[in-house]
């Protein structure tokens, strides 16, 4: 698996009140949109809201809208979302998803060309948005075939789309219509946001400039970290590439995660379309990697 490193993505959560019952936005965000609906029926959308704040929130007052649909949050089977918790809103009924409760039924379409959801908070100030800015389609999110979600990466994090992410297939919950696996997490966790929380992140950071040229002895150097483990347990592994990433060799395996590496370049042919991979595997096999830009590599003939 392979993620992006999200570089202060951290900073979205700016403000929790500690005390009662959160009437600020900056407490719920839209989690998952499932644009495409289910293998059952690309009719059945649903849409999961979380609250990220460790203060539960109601959302009497509060509304999601897209397109030409506003749906008044406080009208389903409940309005508390815990601190923590989820909410999940099933289209027309409940057995979009048929083994898991819906807090709320709507009626609206989420079309496929893409749109913009906005969450509303009971001020009439747009608290958080997904699919803002995208251009075309949606920023994840598999329609007819998989039928998977589109997952917020850090749900802390801004509408962006190096923030969203397609479902994996593996981490899934809950059945459709027709007792199919949904491609998706309603009322858990993100397969994306797992995969955030605990594949290794890696920059290479020589070498970096785009074209640089190197020769002779050259230290490579990176720097890799575990979210969920200790960085110095990772393992790593470092490739090149002659042809700018069509075909790998391999040039030192499991290193100890050291941050850099000294590599003989006069073993290798002179050329300008270089590229270097470093991948970092924690101790439960789960591996990410980084790339260099494009180099040279010339030494003297
Ligand atoms: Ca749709
Ligand atoms: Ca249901
Ligand atoms: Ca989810
Ligand atoms: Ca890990």
């Amino acid at each position: 698996m392979r993620v992006k490193v999200l570089a202060g993505l951290e900073l979205g959560l700016v403000l929790i009140l500690l005390t009662g019952v959160l009437s600020l936005g900056q407490g719920v965000v839209i989690n998952e949109v499932a644009w495409a609906g289910t293998a059952a029926s690309p009719s059945d959308e649903w849409i999961e809201l979380y609250n990220v704040s460790d203060t539960a929130v109601d959302l009497t007052g509060w509304t999601l809208s897209f397109g030409g649909t506003v749906i008044d949050l406080g009208s389903g089977a409940r309005t508390v979302i815990p601190p923590g918790g989820y909410f999940l809103l099933e289209r027309s009924d409940d057995v979009t998803i048929s083994d898991i409760a819906a807090d709320l039924i709507y009626k609206g379409t989420l079309p496929n060309s893409g749109t913009v959801i906005e969450l509303i908070d009971p001020s009439g100030e747009v608290v958080d948005t997904a699919n803002s800015g995208c251009e075309e389609g949606w920023f994840a999110g598999v329609a007819a075939g998989a039928y998977a979600s589109m997952e917020r990466i850090d749900p802390t994090g801004p509408d962006v789309p190096e923030n969203w992410g397609t479902n994996d297939g593996i981490h899934r919950v809950g059945t459709d219509t027709d007792g199919n696996p949904i491609n998706g997490t309603p009322k858990a966790k993100n397969s994306t946001t797992i995969a955030y929380e605990t594949v290794p992140r890696v920059q290479v950071i020589a070498p970096a400039e785009e074209g640089e040229v190197i020769s002779g002895l050259y230290l490579i150097s990176w720097a890799a970290h575990d979210p969920d483990g200790d960085d110095s347990g990772l393992k790593i592994d470092i490739y090149f590439s002659p042809d700018g990433g069509r075909n790998w060799e391999l040039i030192a395996a499991g290193l100890a995660n050291g941050g850099s590496y000294a590599w003989d370049t006069t073993g290798v042919e002179n050329g300008e379309n270089y590229v270097l991979k470093v991948v970092a595997t924690d101790p439960n096999a789960l591996s990410g990697e980084g790339n260099s830009s494009i180099f040279t590599v010339s030494n003297p003939g």
